[in-house]
């Protein structure tokens, strides 16, 4: 019996639960570290997690608060990431001798990623069917050479996942330029691309505006398409903070996400014992995708009622007049089919802002990875700006984001776009001229090797074949790669669908204890309020072969540049410090940024939050219109969105279970509503084929989902990503971002084609 099903046999439904966290959630998380890593390291590694000079946790970007911590200062989730980084068993040479890259292909990602740490480099030799060990020295050597030989360095691309640290990303983007190229995707091109697309062109600057202090001031926190519960636990306890307060909280949401309704904060007495405190004083559970209908109208409403900070709109912005003559013309129908809500719902969320001073409004996948999700979030920006909450305290706009340091990476100029005062100052502190042509982004990287105008791919971290749209398309065109390099903690798809030459290099976890150039090292991320600061791993590495993502990536830039520039690789990987001296005098921001990091950090500079100025070409916030346009799917056909469990971190698998949505031991569900079961003549418990429609007439379908019957709207089913990503389609992408359209896939439901003891799919 293939792998897939066998992990599917003991899938069970029960209901969802109608709160998050709790004593249930301490528990669950102190049990699976200690059967991961044991008690000791437990111990060490989680009494210093998000403490002063400890650990940043890497499980999501979420800030730590500024004074005194609690001494247990994480959550369930966070304490899974440590655990599954911390686990004891380790995949070594041995382990690729017994397992053929076949083999390893058909198992499940859970399967693969439970296996243990990475602890040796292994390569795959060009026409090989297995890993062999290789030295670090030769695998340089292998990476240098394949380097030298591309006709132009834009054949090769430099991914990076966002847990890569401020100092490894810096040096990483250095040597993708110094070699020649912009090629720099990320997962932020998969992720809140959209929110910097939104955001630079209305308030001058990528970022959110808001600090911790900001949300547990304000009085209205709008939650937008996200799922703190599971995905940003902490958040939990500043939207308790602000309620306490007396704050309200306007959650939207296709889904009745049980983070959203209640929280049991396990931190305090009360949490324990209880059932905690309600959140949402409204949810509005809307249609996928009508967030942009429902943000005109909101604006609309709010202008018919005069709401209007004139001052700041007079002093501060432009673009007034055309935004407040086109929502002033709203079709109410359109409205309501775009939603799914009726006017009054949206008249009671119009009156919670109208009688709000000072409003957080918070957003993250849900809003993003959908083909209009830039017009959303200047949809979201133009309602700040009417009400002129942005640079206020207690207000503005908190685009919560998902990697823990995806954020600094951008900083540190992992961006396929970068600005030409980044390349500038690059060039001027290493005098190399820089290339200027924007690079690929992740779906571009796609399209290159696929039709083989890009050959090296070299990714710091992450999954790109798991993680990316069109899973088959992906996996195809990663095996058309000439080079493949992972720099890699576990091991993933992206090791398995790798190039005809491929290298696991295996690397130190955030966790662990750095000592590279014979020093106790840091390094330094910045969360998604801007607050940057240094993380010092405890815990001994797993392994003595492993090396620090620096030492990596100066061992790679060392082989394929030799001494072409004057560029110190080899002192920057002995001492850290001298990164970050570089660090200081090339990113924008980050002045004197080796001493500000020695004492004890700080928050980088962000206009619009500081000063009310912003650096939009204008000089000043810009309202901007966006057409009206209602997506629907015809006849028979649903919208599939695709979202996290409560047990994964991205393509990280840690479980099979799904506690708040009811789930036991088992992913392949979709959950669907009762109407949609009856109308499509489908029962709970039925097992479908999910086969995902698009204008290329491709067939994609993903085979074999239990049918769960669902609170979620009509239309409208939900189901687990990487496994439905097969079913995005590669060029079904936000419009201006580009990210991959994972909230929207038009699907439609068939019996299943394959019998139970077929070939397994991926
Ligand atoms: N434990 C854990 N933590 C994580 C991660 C993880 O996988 N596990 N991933 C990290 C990363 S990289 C990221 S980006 C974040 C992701 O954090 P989230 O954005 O919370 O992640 P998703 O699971 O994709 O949840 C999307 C939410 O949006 C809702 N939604 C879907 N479509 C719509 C829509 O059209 N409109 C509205 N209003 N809502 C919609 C869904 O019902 C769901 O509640 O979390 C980070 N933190
Ligand atoms: N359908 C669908 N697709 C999506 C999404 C969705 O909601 N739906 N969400 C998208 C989003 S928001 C994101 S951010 C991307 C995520 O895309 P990625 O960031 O590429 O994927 P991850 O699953 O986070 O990467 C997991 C791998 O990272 C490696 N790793 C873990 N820790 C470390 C470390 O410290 N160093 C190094 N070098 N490697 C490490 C391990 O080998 C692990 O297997 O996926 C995107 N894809
Ligand atoms: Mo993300």
């Amino acid at each position: 019996m293939p792998a897939v099903d066998d992990e599917e046999a003991n899938l069970r439904v029960g209901p969802p639960a109608d709160h998050a966290a709790g004593l249930e959630a301490v528990r669950l998380s102190l049990a699976n570290a200690v059967s991961k890593m044991g008690v000791k390291k437990t111990a060490r590694n989680l009494s210093v997690l998000n403490q002063h000079d400890g650990v940043d946790c890497m499980s999501c970007a979420w800030p730590d608060p500024a004074g005194r911590r609690h001494t247990a200062e994480f959550c369930e989730n966070g304490a899974k990431a440590v655990s599954w980084e911390g686990q004891r068993d380790t995949v070594g040479p041995l382990f690729f001798a017994e397992h053929s890259i076949a083999d390893l292909a058909g198992r499940t990602d859970h399967w693969l990623e439970k296996q243990g740490r990475l602890i040796h480099p292994m390569i795959r030799r060009d026409g090989g069917t297995h890993y062999e060990p290789i030295s670090w020295a030769e695998a340089f050597e292998v990476i240098g050479s394949h380097l030298n030989e591309l006709d132009s360095p834009d054949e090769a691309a430099f991914y990076t996942s966002g847990r890569a640290s401020n100092e490894a990303a810096f040096l990483y983007q250095l040597l993708a330029r110094a070699y020649g190229t912009n090629n720099l995707p990320d997962c932020s091109n998969m992720c809140h691309e959209s929110t910097g697309t939104a955001l630079m062109r209305t308030i001058g600057i990528g970022k959110g505006s808001v600090t911790l202090d900001d949300l547990h001031q304000a009085d209205l926190i709008v939650v937008s398409g996200q799922n703190p519960g599971t995905n940003h636990p902490r958040m939990l306890t500043a939207l308790e903070i602000a309620k306490r307060d007396g704050a309200k909280i306007l959650a939207i949401n296709p889904l009745p996400e049980a983070g959203l309704i209640r929280f049991d904060n396990p931190q305090r007495p009360r949490g324990l014992a209880g059932r905690g405190t309600p959140l949402a004083d409204r949810l509005l559970r809307i249609r996928s995708n009508g967030d942009l209908a429902l943000w005109q109208a909101i604006g609309h409403l709010l202008l018919r009622r005069g709401v209007a900070d004139k001052e700041f709109i007079d002093t501060s912005t432009v673009g007034f007049d055309e935004w407040s003559a086109h929502v002033a013309e709203i079709d109410r129908a359109q409205v309501l089919a775009a939603t799914g809500l009726t006017w009054d719902e949206i008249e009671a969320a119009a009156d919670m802002l109208a009688g709000a001073e000072r409003i957080v409004h918070c957003w993250a996948m849900g809003i993003t990875q959908h083909r209009n999700a830039v017009a959303t979030i200047k949809e979201f920006v133009n309602v700040a700006l009417l009400q002129g909450m942005i640079g206020k305290p207690g207000a503005g706009l908190c685009p919560v984001r998902g990697h823990s340091n995806v954020q600094g990476d951008r900083s540190m100029g992992i961006w396929e776009k970068p600005s030409t005062l980044f390349l500038d100052r690059l060039r001027d502190e290493f005098g190399f001229e820089p290339p200027r042509a924007h690079g690929h982004d992740a779906v571009d990287t796609v399209r290159a090797f696929r039709d083989g105008t890009a050959k090296v791919f070299i990714a710091l971290g992450g999954n790109f074949v798991g993680a990316m749209s069109d899973t088959e398309v992906t996996a195809a065109s990663m095996r058309n790669a000439a080079l493949t390099v992972q720099v890699s903690t576990k091991l993933n798809r992206s090791h398995v669908e790798a190039g005809r030459t491929a290298l696991i290099l295996p690397t130190l976890g955030r966790t662990e204890q750095d000592l590279t150039g014979g020093r106790v090292q840091r390094i330094t991320v910045e969360d998604s309020m801007s607050a940057v600061h240094a993380s010092r791993g405890r815990s001994e590495p797993v392994g003595p072969l492993l090396r620090s993502e620096i030492d990596i990536v100066c061992g790679i830039a060392a082989a394929a540049l030799g001494d072409r520039y004057d560029i110190p690789w080899g002192g920057f990987a002995a001492d850290y410090e001298e990164i970050r001296e570089r660090i200081g005098r090339v990113v924008p921001g980050c002045d004197d940024y080796a001493a500000k990091i020695r004492g004890g950090g700080f928050t980088m500079p962000h206009p619009p939050r500081d000063s009310r100025t912003f650096p939009t070409i204008e000089g000043k916030a810009v309202f901007t219109v966006s057409p009206l346009e209602v997506m629907t799917v015809p006849e028979g056909r649903l919208v599939l969105q695709t979202l996290r469990s409560h047990d994964q971190f991205n393509t990280t698998i840690y479980g099979l279970d799904d506690r708040y949505r009811g789930i036991t031991s088992g992913r392949r569900v979709v959950f669907i509503s009762a109407a949609d079961l009856a109308e499509l003549g489908f029962t709970d418990g039925d097992l479908v084929d999910l086969v995902s429609e698009w204008s290329d007439g491709v067939e994609r379908r993903a085979e074999r989902f239990r049918l769960v019957e669902y609170d979620t709207p009509k239309g409208c089913v939900a189901a687990y990503y990487p496994e439905t990503n097969p079913l995005v389609p590669l060029d079904s992408q936000a419009e201006e971002s580009g990210t991959p359209t994972s909230k929207w896939v038009q699907v439609r439901l068939e019996r299943p084609t394959r019998a139970a003891d077929g070939p397994a799919p991926l």
